[in-house]
């Protein structure tokens, strides 16, 4: 499968390099040490042969290398972007702030965000790209990172993924900037602390989300999910 034309070359040109894809461990170890390991961000698990395993960045940006795997490309629904923008009013873990980082899991996936460091503030704007297989909830841990001693916690949230890709289900397009698709509301049992707008933006549905984290004294995640669809894949249907 090459690249061109896909929207993983264009991923590829505006240089989003995090990018996370469960291979069978026999591939996982061919490529071992050939293809960076997303910037060591991702973390490999030892499953079994038959599990979806192991992780790498599936392409250079140089050569458009694209390692496929035929296990993987059957189940793959496709990817899901999470934009993850800023922290509100994050918990204190140092002496009068923190410096915290988002990580965030689904299954056996795990991407971390950079520090920003001494900010309760702070503004990651990064993309983490989770391959998904089947729609599991997503985990969303925030962390102060420590030089000294273990990071410490500074609260968590879960989110749903379920109503943001029954709308990418609908295969709608061409509406006007700004069309609201869906509305998902905040209740006792999800982490959302107001609405949730799942809204067509720039010809693509994007699903907005303030996330308010819980085991913790404050703190609020904002970040936006979107949809990326890969030819040959299983695919939403
Ligand atoms: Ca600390
Ligand atoms: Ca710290």
């Amino acid at each position: 499968m090459r690249l061109k034309n896909s929207s993983m070359a264009e991923d590829a040109k505006e240089g989003t390099q995090r990018f996370f894809v469960p291979l069978p461990l026999s591939a996982a170890k061919k490529i071992k040490g050939k293809i960076p390991l997303n910037r060591g961000k991702a973390t490999a698990t030892d499953g079994s042969e038959e599990v979806l395993s192991a992780c790498c960045g599936v392409y250079k940006r140089s050569s458009s290398l694209v390692i496929q795997s035929q296990f993987f490309m059957e189940h793959l629904l496709g990817l899901l972007r999470i934009h993850v923008n800023k922290g509100v009013n994050l918990a204190i873990r140092d002496v009068c702030s923190s410096d915290p980082y988002v990580v965030i899991r689904m299954g056996k996936q795990k991407l971390k965000t950079r520090v920003v460091k001494n900010n309760i503030n702070p503004v990651w704007d990064e993309a983490l790209t989770l391959s998904v297989s089947e729609p599991l909830p997503v985990k969303l841990e925030v962390y102060d990172r420590d030089t000294f001693s273990l990071d410490d916690k500074m609260g968590d949230a879960v989110f749903d993924i379920q109503p943001f890709l029954e709308a990418i289900k609908m295969r709608l397009n061409n509406l006007p900037n700004g069309t609201i698709i869906t509305t998902v509301k905040p209740t006792r049992t999800n982490c959302l602390s107001e609405e949730s707008q799942i809204i067509w933006t720039d010809g693509k549905a994007v699903q907005k989300m303030v996330l308010r984290l819980q085991n913790v004294e404050c703190g609020e995640i904002e970040i936006q999910l979107s949809w990326i669809d890969i030819p040959g894949s299983r695919g939403l249907k």
